[in-house]
């Protein structure tokens, strides 16, 4: 019994990823945050920035909220003590008298980006940061730590109640973070939350705006994010038109961006008002640039980081040009024009402001050819919407003064298919490729797409997490970040319970998203039945209904003040998924009554979303657009398919290697990466050279078949797309084979690789002898291997 008590306290502190250092019990010289029915005061600087007196507001209600309790603020730090102080170096003077005395160890905060310290001295907490979000960065981690979820609003996350707060003695540091510019991109937002802000959140707006914006902003800092590229399709009103949704930013301290498209914070969709082949740099020079100027007139005072270069209207080439040589003449004139605006409106005497040239899409390809980006300018790579990032920086590229970034998505509105409805990236991906891509050098931005910010919350805080803080993450800890989210939202009781569906969730979706389940893309010339066979498909419908069924049973198992939140961010994720794929399969099969029973199912859980919370989230989430902009994009607009009989392929024995127990200390498992949840990558991802993996395996005794080798990947672009992904296979020591495991970008071969969440090649080994084998398969860093499996032909 003591064993297993002991095992347990092993398991919880690693799993620990929130801070434990506040406490229920009194411990020796704890500070009293809450004790005895009394709150310790909070004293902060009357200078204090803006957004560090809401982050204080904010947390004193989230002490009110788990106590009972709200801490009272007093105008000087004379007040009686327990005191919490709060403030930023330099800018109160109670914290800098204390710093001075020798008492205070701020370390290395003075001039660092965004961090802070939070300590007990002299009978008080004292929360410094080494800038005004660092400072608010410290007050909403004492939140976390007591107990509120960054989502306590946006998922209704109701903390558990605690009767006394002890903060245990001792200093705590954090920052700067592993991202310099880290955020979410609002995109594609007509079906959940511009609707919902204009009907039920903001209805006197009529639109997503200040008040939406407000809580946008806070759930950012929550999460140590800084920036945010605002919601820009046309049912929106473009967040510069209204002025006090940059004014609320400012306050915030929120870093304002626009995505690739949207260069010097125009949303020309909304903004745009001239003819639109007006919006022509190549024609229309002076009226393009004027139409920037005016923004920059407006907005240049506030801390921006600004998107340079140009696009077409929307998500679009450029126009007027009529040559990648011509478009990259004028691309380079637009980043001279832009910068001298800048410098004309924004810079300050010593600091340029940050700028980025965002890749994306047709863009990457100018650059490939020889577009020069000024050296300080953050080049931002762009994933391929998919969640696999296109470009890497070179060597020598990375010694470019504005470094680079990622812009990367975790919801796509696009071609092949979009994906807009649950969120199934796997943390695992997300980590994967975007400490791979920081390995090379992308510490400067990362912008995560989130479409309508719910149901991505996982995804989101995820991202978000790793750009604060990438170094808690590797293969080790990766699993985990579930448990401990799990205990956060839920409470520990149901939380390993929570961890195991919400893995296996990932692990089916990994095989096709929800939104992907029509077995053909637009780039083929007819629908298809899927290649599953009827044992996988059987398989499938068993591994979801097991899952329903876990998840009514976890949901009976928690109490009602976490039903909202555990409806929101695990049921309805988990049932949506499974009712789509029933709905799919059983109308290939043929069942029609169970496909349209699946059918209606999925409209009731979807129309459920509009009672929870009180209604709080009416008309947040919907299958369909509320505009008709997009219509049939969400999820695709469903039919029962009609097939011929299916032919089913041959269920032939095939030999599954081993792949986990040929894991090296340098190619390691990635647990809950790709089809199988254990695919392998060599990591750390900068390492410099190719290494061998060996597996062995038994060919049974009666074959006399001729035998493929499937090598089944992830559909990951290469490190260095010069020389591709070669594969060396050497099979017992006497036959070499190699391959290029890579697919053309933007491909047809691609869209199959991104929709099917993996790309198999092929190798023909001819006849094997019965017994052992030995394969041993050499690569460099960037491979992502999920599966070896070697099929009889
Ligand atoms: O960056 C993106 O993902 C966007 O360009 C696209 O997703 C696009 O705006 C889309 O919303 C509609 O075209």
């Amino acid at each position: 019994m003591k064993r297993y008590a002991f095992l347990l306290l092993l398991l919880t502190t690693a799993r620990a990823f929130a801070a434990t250092w506040v406490s229920s019990a009194p411990t020796a010289d704890a500070f009293p945050l809450v004790a005895n029915g009394h709150a310790a005061t909070w004293n902060l600087s009357p200078t204090a920035d803006a957004v560090v007196r809401l982050a204080a507001d904010d947390v004193r209600a989230d002490i009110e909220r788990v106590t009972g309790l709200r801490p009272a603020e007093a105008a000087t730090s004379a007040h009686p003590h327990p005191l919490v102080l709060v403030g930023t170096l330099g800018n109160h003077p109670r914290i800098d008298a204390l710093v001075a005395a020798g008492k205070l160890d701020v370390g290395e905060l003075a001039g660092a980006w965004e961090s802070f310290v939070i300590t007990t001295v002299d009978r008080a907490l004292v929360i410094v940061g080494s800038d005004r979000r660092g400072t608010a960065f410290g007050v909403y981690e004492l939140a976390q730590a007591i107990g509120v979820s960054p989502w306590h609003w946006w998922a209704d996350v109701a903390p558990a109640p605690r009767n006394a707060l002890y903060v245990a003695p001792g200093t705590r540091r954090f920052g700067p973070p592993s991202v310099k510019y880290r955020g979410i991109f609002l995109n594609d937002e007509d079906w959940g939350l511009q609707p919902w802000a204009a009907e039920t959140f903001e209805p006197a707006t009529g639109d997503i705006g200040p008040q939406t914006y407000e809580k946008v902003f806070e759930l950012l800092l929550r999460l140590k994010a800084n920036t945010l590229w605002p919601a820009m399709h046309a049912c929106t009103q473009a967040f510069n038109l209204n002025p006090a949704n940059a004014a609320l930013a400012d306050a915030y301290a929120i870093v304002m961006g626009s995505s690739h498209a949207e260069p010097l914070l125009r949303n020309n969709v909304g903004e745009w008002t001239a003819p639109k082949p007006d919006y022509n740099y190549v024609s229309n020079r002076d009226g393009v640039r004027a139409y920037w100027e005016e923004r920059m007139r407006t907005n240049g005072a506030y801390e921006n980081l600004y998107t340079l270069g140009m696009r077409g209207i929307h998500d679009s080439g450029i126009q007027g040009t009529t040559s990648d040589e011509q478009r990259i003449t004028v691309l380079e004139q637009v980043f001279a024009d832009q910068r001298e605006l800048l410098e004309t409106y924004v810079t300050s005497s010593t600091t340029p402001p940050p700028q980025i040239f965002c890749a994306y899409k047709e863009v990457l390809d100018l650059y490939r050819q020889g577009l020069a980006v000024p050296d300080d300018v953050t080049i931002v790579w762009p994933d391929d919407n998919f969640g696999y990032v296109r470009n890497f920086a070179s060597p020598d590229e990375q010694a470019r003064s504005g470094g680079f970034g990622v812009y990367y998505h975790i919801s796509y509105l696009g071609r092949p298919m979009a994906y807009l409805w649950l969120n199934t990236t796997p943390p695992a991906l997300i980590w994967e490729e975007m400490a791979k891509s920081h390995a090379h050098g992308a510490d400067q931005v990362w912008i995560v797409n989130v479409g309508d910010l719910k149901p991505a919350e996982i995804g989101t805080e995820f991202f978000l997490d790793l750009a604060w803080d990438l170094r808690r993450w590797n293969p080790d800890t990766l699993a985990d970040f579930l448990p401990a989210w799990a205990a956060r939202e839920f409470g520990s009781a149901q939380a390993d319970a929570i961890t195991d569906v919400m893995n296996r969730y990932y692990q089916l979706n990994s095989v096709r998203k929800p939104e992907h389940l029509q077995w053909w893309t637009p780039l083929k010339e007819s629908p298809q039945p899927s290649p599953f066979t009827s044992t996988e498909i059987d398989a499938r419908f068993a591994a979801f209904a097991t899952l329903r069924t876990e998840v009514d049973r976890i949901a009976a198992a928690l109490p009602p003040a976490r039903q909202a939140a555990f409806f929101q961010l695990v049921s309805y994720p988990i049932h949506g998924a499974a009712l789509a794929n029933q709905r799919y399969f059983a109308g290939e099969r043929g069942d029609a009554p169970t496909a349209h029973a699946a059918d209606s199912a999925l409209h009731a859980i979807t129309a459920e979303f509009d009672t929870i919370a009180d209604g709080k989230w009416r008309g947040f989430m919907r299958l369909e657009p509320a505009d008709n902009d997009w219509r049939s994009m969400r999820i695709g607009a469903w039919e029962m398919p009609h097939f011929p009989a299916k032919i089913e392929p041959a269920d032939r024995a095939a030999i599954d290697l081993d792949l986990p127990a040929a894991a090296t200390d340098v190619w390691r498992v990635i647990p809950g990466l790709g089809h199988s949840g254990q695919a392998l990558t060599i990591w750390p991802f900068d390492t410099p050279r190719k290494a061998a993996l060996t597996v062995t395996f038994d060919v049974p005794p009666t074959t006399d078949d001729d035998w493929t080798l499937e090598l089944h990947r992830l559909p990951t672009h290469p490190i260095d797309p010069e020389h591709g992904q070669p594969v060396t296979l050497t099979l017992d020591d006497d036959r070499t084979l190699t391959l290029d495991a890579t697919t053309p970008d933007g491909s047809a071969a691609w869209a199959d690789g991104v929709l099917n969440q993996r790309v198999t090649h092929r190798i023909e080994l001819g006849p094997l002898t019965p017994g052992r084998h030995t394969l041993t398969l050499t690569a460099g860093p960037g491979l992502v291997i999920d599966e070896l499996r070697l099929r009889p032909d």
